[in-house]
């Protein structure tokens, strides 16, 4: 089971009270810690490791941040732009931007991305974050239909494209982007010394080949990566929805929503051989905070009353859509 099973992994994440210091093992080293919605008002273990501030609100009971755990102390470095915490096989980074013109500033904060990490000892991309504000607003003045995530999705790309080539889907990672109401633009990734193992869904085809409907340039995605075994072949399943081959389904239904994206993500799993049940650690959005008691009860029913879960109040990418979960679990 999750937590359990964490002491000795060279990488692990759990959610810890922000209010209280946080206690670790002596064989235990931060790495990162990621706070929600309460920049600067929660406490942090004295080594804290890579901070990185997520302007997204969190739901439900007592304030908790996000820790991420490894066996070995880390070393951060990178003041402005860019900052890294990197031990052993892995690495963890985060970029802020402060918005002026969105498209640039995201091609700007993935081109300093890629063009580090891809360069460093750790260029192997295992999952990223992403946390546009405003993602579901208008994303230029004059075009119809293109909205800030389109924008967003197509700078990311394009940068990509420059950093890895034409057929950069090949390396794409495990991933989220979902949106705020206000504030910078971050992301935060893992990185490996050794590539991880793609995790793909039969039953919705691959973001990168969404068509053109979804805006100029397709998300660039995977449903999942497989770390490597030097990692204990951590499973990160991406953000997931209510998207059936492209398309969006069950508008307005959160129950049948809230299925379909058990489902997904159930067929991710089983293609890295796991299942849905104990051993999860998820994180979840919800559009609208009076979804909360419908999905903590659904999920109680399906990954057990221990299972630790950190609910957050945001946008998700495509308007129509109320929920998206993502989750890690351990193949070994
Ligand atoms: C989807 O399946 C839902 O653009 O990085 C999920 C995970 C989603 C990652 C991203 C978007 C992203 O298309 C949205």
């Amino acid at each position: 089971v999750y937590p359990s099973s964490q002491r000795g992994r060279a990488l692990a994440c759990r959610f810890e009270p922000a209010r209280e210091p946080l206690a670790l093992d002596p064989d235990e080293h931060v790495l990162a810690s990621i706070r929600y919605g309460q920049e600067g008002s929660a406490a942090l273990p004295v080594d804290a490791g890579l901070v990185v501030d997520v302007p997204l609100a969190q739901l439900g009971d007592e304030p908790l941040v996000e820790v991420w755990t490894t066996d070995r102390p880390a070393v951060t470095a990178g003041e402005a732009g860019l900052r890294m915490a990197a031990c052993g096989d892995l690495a963890f980074g985060a970029i802020t931007s402060t918005e002026d013109v969105l498209e640039h500033d995201v091609g700007r904060a993935y081109d300093a991305l890629l063009g580090q990490v891809l360069a460093s000892e750790h260029p192997h991309l295992l999952r990223m974050w992403n946390v546009v504000p405003r993602i579901n607003e208008p994303g230029y003045d004059a075009l119809e239909g293109i909205d800030r995530y389109m924008v967003f999705c197509k700078a990311r790309s394009l940068s990509f494209e420059r950093h890895q080539g034409p057929n950069f889907g090949r390396f794409l990672s495990a991933a989220s982007a979902v949106g705020g109401a206000d504030g910078p633009l971050v992301t935060y990734f893992v990185s490996s010394v050794r590539p991880g193992e793609r995790m793909g869904n039969a039953r919705q085809i691959e973001a990168w080949r969404y068509p053109e409907r979804y805006g100029p340039r397709a998300p660039s995605f995977a449903r999942g990566t497989v770390a490597p075994a030097s990692l204990d072949e951590l499973c990160f399943v991406s953000g997931t929805a209510s998207i059936v081959g492209h398309e969006s389904v069950h508008r307005g239904d959160l129950e049948a929503q809230i299925d379909e994206t058990l489902r997904n993500m159930e067929v991710v799993a089983e293609h890295a051989g796991g299942g849905l049940g104990e051993g999860w650690l998820l994180k979840v959005y919800l559009r609208h905070p009076a979804a909360l008691d419908p999905v903590r009860r659904r999920l109680e029913q399906v990954f057990g009353p221990g299972t630790p879960i950190l609910y957050l109040r945001a946008d998700v990418c495509r308007f129509e859509l109320d929920v998206e979960i993502e989750g890690i679990f351990y193949r070994s």
